[in-house]
């Protein structure tokens, strides 16, 4: 019976000299990653991803750590059977678990996935509160137990708020350590152009998403450029449809994750760790020169006018694992429209979250 399951930790450890013999040069310590909601449908797409080397490298070992809710952990048994059977060779160590002080413990890096789903009849307010204690704890746990330069990535919605407030929960670890993903949004953009165009996606580069990981959010394509007929063209001219630039491409992303839902009666999740996956190799290693990604980050300080501490998504660059807002875009009025819309959402979201923190 699930509910009886104990309530403990589990260490599984791969074997050390073969696997060495495997992987020339991965004599590096291995790096500690907390993976939570670790029994739902996003993680399952997403371990094999991170264990096998396609974010840290492959060369870097890790040590993975997955958090669940108790009821699940005869569910993350089988995922940790799973791990073993790949027989990975960068994967020195899982750790299963219910709770928060072992997993937490001296992470590196935290992808927060898991959260309180919406159910039947659920008001957005009581779904809020609910994510605010969870993110309240997982903040005050990473404040306690992890490393200080722990790089923490929020998936789990509203991906947004819950990243505000467990930055607010850890004060000690920096603000510019917490994001949250847009990625999924970033790449759905990506590819409706690139489809358009009937070119690859990887032909086209530095389209934004501009806010809330909701359906507010903007999808802006004006500084999108794409390479096709031996060149590189603005997206509205590679595109040439501005109508459907405006509407029906915006309509789309904005309402992307609704229809895979409709379609698949489950949400997006082998795109979702692919996303994330992308999220956090590009944090770990840099962007590439000259091109842009979305992510969630702290709005202080930017140069649009977006108000302050929100965790709202612009394009950012990253280096030395240090990610930098790109300045001075030009902003149109139907871009600002929407971009104010979105942050209009977010503020309030932020707003009742926060009422909540001291509840
Ligand atoms: P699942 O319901 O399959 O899995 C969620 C898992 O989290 C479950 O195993 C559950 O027991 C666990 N969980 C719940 N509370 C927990 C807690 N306090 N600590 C640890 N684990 C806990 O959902 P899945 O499809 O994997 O989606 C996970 C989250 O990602 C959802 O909130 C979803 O809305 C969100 N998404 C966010 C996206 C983004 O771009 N930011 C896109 C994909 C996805 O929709």
């Amino acid at each position: 019976m699930a509910g009886a399951h104990r309530a403990i930790s589990r260490r599984i450890r791969s074997s050390g000299p073969a696997d060495k013999r495997a992987t020339p040069g991965a004599e590096s310590e291995p790096i500690r990653v907390l993976v939570t909601g670790a029994a739902g449908q996003i993680a399952y797409s997403l371990l094999f991803s991170i264990a096998k080397g396609d974010v840290f490298g492959k060369e870097q070992p890790v040590v993975l750590l997955l958090l669940d809710i108790t009821p699940m952990l005869p569910v993350l048994d089988g995922v940790v059977m799973e791990l073993q059977d790949c027989a990975l060779p960068l994967l020195r160590e899982v750790v299963s678990t219910d709770k928060e002080d072992v997993a937490f413990k001296d992470l590196d890096v935290a992808i927060l996935v898991g959260s309180m789903p919406r159910r039947d009849g659920m008001e957005r307010k009581d779904l809020l509160k609910a994510n605010v204690a969870i993110f309240k704890s997982q903040g005050a746990a990473l404040e306690k137990y992890a490393k200080k330069t722990v790089k923490v990535l929020v998936v789990g919605n509203p991906a947004n708020t819950n990243c505000l407030i467990a930055a607010k929960s850890a004060p000690s670890i920096p603000k510019e350590n917490f994001s949250c993903l847009t990625r999924l949004d970033h790449n759905r953009a990506r590819s409706q152009v690139a489809m358009r165009c009937g070119v690859p996606a990887t032909q086209v580069k530095n389209v934004i998403i501009w806010g809330n990981h909701s359906s507010t959010q903007y999808p802006d394509v004006h500084h999108c450029l794409v390479n096709m007929a031996g060149g590189e063209l603005g997206c509205f001219e590679a595109v040439k449809d501005d109508a459907w630039l405006k509407g029906d491409f915006i309509a789309t992303v904005q309402q992307r994750g609704a229809a895979v839902i409709k379609a698949r009666k489950l949400s997006s999740a082998m795109s979702a760790a692919k996303a994330i996956c992308d999220h956090m190799r590009d944090i770990w290693s840099g962007t590439p020169e000259g091109e842009f990604i979305s992510m969630g980050v702290y709005s202080s300080g930017n140069s649009y006018k977006v108000a302050e501490d929100l965790i709202y998504s612009f394009p950012v660059q990253i280096k030395d694992k240090t990610w930098k807002i790109v300045d001075g875009l030009a902003i149109n009025e139907f871009s600002k429209s929407k971009m104010d819309a979105t942050a209009a959402e977010l503020i309030e979201e932020r707003d009742t979250a926060v009422a909540f923190l001291g509840v």
